[in-house]
């Protein structure tokens, strides 16, 4: 079966809860959780904001195709309350954000996609530490990629 890495974040509200409820939806939406990291604790990256971040990644085995996970996962935002995206490239604080970092088809082969709704891999990933560190916990072979 293919096998999904997706980051989570969060900034506003009750962190944990809302990292719980995303879990709880993807497991139910977009496939079997294999494995989930810690979460860690993050200063914003990229924008000003006095709220820090609690940060995951979790890897999920799905019969999604890349797009249709895109499409369940930005659903899943907006059930939690998600309100405005990033707007002229300006990052916003956040209830949730559930981003696709890697997508392997059952024979292992990386899924390669360059769209404007869509980078696979994800394009800023190696550059953010807030995403490479939980990945490198649960995918630590997924580092010389
Ligand atoms: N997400 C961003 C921009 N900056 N910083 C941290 N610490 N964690 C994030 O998840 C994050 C960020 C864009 O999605
Ligand atoms: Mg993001
Ligand atoms: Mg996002």
């Amino acid at each position: 079966m293919p096998t999904l890495y997706l980051s989570l974040g969060t900034n506003l509200g009750d962190r944990r809860a809302n990292l719980d409820r995303a879990l709880s939806f993807i497991a139910r939406e977009v496939g079997t959780v294999v494995s989930a990291s810690d979460r860690i604790e993050t200063a914003p990256w990229g924008f000003d904001s006095a709220n820090s971040f609690l940060n995951m990644a979790v890897k999920v085995e799905t019969e999604l195709s890349p797009l249709e996970a895109l499409h369940v996962t930005q659903d899943i935002e907006r059930r939690l309350g998600r309100s405005g995206k990033t707007v002229n490239g300006q990052y916003r604080d956040r209830v949730i954000d559930i981003d696709l970092l890697m997508y392997f088809m059952s024979d292992g082969t990386p899924a390669k996609m360059d769209t404007p709704e869509l980078t696979l891999p994800h394009r800023l990933m190696r550059q953010r530490e807030f995403v490479m560190k939980p990945l490198a916990q649960i995918a630590p072979e997924l580092l010389n990629i």
